[in-house]
């Protein structure tokens, strides 16, 4: 990519597009391109082929997907694997059938395996079966994944893909039905301390393990894969650190400063029991995150209390 490069990032109003946009700008590049969901439905093949051909972006960043948490996942299958398969399905044609140069393709590290060996290495997907909460999600960006390396073996067409852990950061969603643990722990106790509410429902055992990644450091993996990675396997995104759903919760109830109880609703599901990736792969390629768990919380509570 150079620095006059048409680049298109695909949900750049998102969680991780916002953030890819960010950091391709602090980088120096000039041209990029977004459009909102008003103005361009990726689930509609013939708009996104006219998009594709009228504006010809030369690199792309695949950040638009329906997302949510364990809750959203669980309930709405049908929208999740659909709207998935549709989007992708239609980025990924366009852009190979109006040539553009590199494609980058946004895994999750819930595809894998439930009960993977831990951490978990990028050869380890589909061996073994999917995690129920979330197996409508796991199906579509399995198969985008696989569409972007069978795009490469068959017709050479440069498409990456990379596999990020659970996020966290900047323009999350915060809705409590949707939402992923992090944004709506982080809303809970916040509004917990100024009701002066006596304690906070998490949900499950509070055992699950989970690895976050800020966005800012996930954005930044993303536009180093661009700029030094071709190969056809799929690379991890995370920090190799993990803490339990309870321990997470003390800490952002300590950083929000709010002093009643947790109630743990084991009646809600934990999902997954532990998700740790391998992220050797990518330090080998020469990156690796800089914002630990600690700070990136206090950040993006920040931001909350500033944008919510
Ligand atoms: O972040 P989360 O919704 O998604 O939940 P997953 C992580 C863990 O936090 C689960 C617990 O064990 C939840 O039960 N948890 C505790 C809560 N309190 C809360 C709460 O108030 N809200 C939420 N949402 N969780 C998702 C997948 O799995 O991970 C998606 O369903 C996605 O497909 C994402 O890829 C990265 O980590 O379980």
């Amino acid at each position: 990519m150079d620095k006059n490069s048409k680049i298109y990032v695909a949900g750049h109003r998102g969680l991780v597009g916002s953030a890819i946009v960010k950091n391709l700008k602090d980088k120096g590049y000039k041209n990029i391109i977004g459009k909102t969901h008003a103005e361009l439905d990726l689930t509609n093949q013939a708009e996104v082929r006219k998009f594709f051909k009228e504006e010809k972006p030369e690199y792309v960043f695949l950040a638009a997907a329906k997302v949510g948490g364990i809750n959203a996942n669980n309930t709405a299958p049908a929208d999740f694997i659909y709207e998935n398969l549709e989007i992708q399905n239609n980025v990924i044609k366009a852009a190979y059938d109006f040539k553009v140069t590199k494609l980058l393709f946004l895994g999750s590290s819930c595809i894998y395996p439930k009960l993977c060996p831990q951490p978990i290495k990028e050869e380890y997907l589909l061996s073994g079966y999917l995690e129920s909460t979330n197996e409508a999600y796991a199906l579509a960006k399995i198969a985008g994944l696989k569409m972007c390396q069978f795009f490469k073996k068959q017709y050479g067409a440069n498409f990456i893909s990379c596999m990020p852990t659970n996020l966290y950061g900047p323009n999350d969603n915060f809705d409590l039905n949707s939402s992923h643990v992090m944004p709506a722990l982080i809303r809970k106790f916040h509004e917990a301390k100024v009701n002066k509410e006596p304690f906070v429902e998490v949900w499950g055992t509070g055992k699950p393990l989970r690895e976050f990644l800020h966005v800012d450091d996930m954005a930044d993996g993303c536009v180093f894969l661009m700029e030094n990675y071709d190969g056809e396997e799929h690379v991890n995104i995370g920090t190799g650190k993990e803490v339990s759903i309870g321990e997470l919760a003390k800490m952002i109830k300590e950083i929000v400063g709010y002093e009643g109880e947790l109630k743990f609703n084991t009646e809600k599901p934990d999902g997954t029991p532990r998700k740790l990736l391998d992220v050797s792969k990518l330090k080998n390629l020469g990156w690796k995150h800089k914002i630990e768990l600690k700070n990136g919380i206090i950040s993006a509570y920040e931001w909350y209390v500033n944008n919510k």
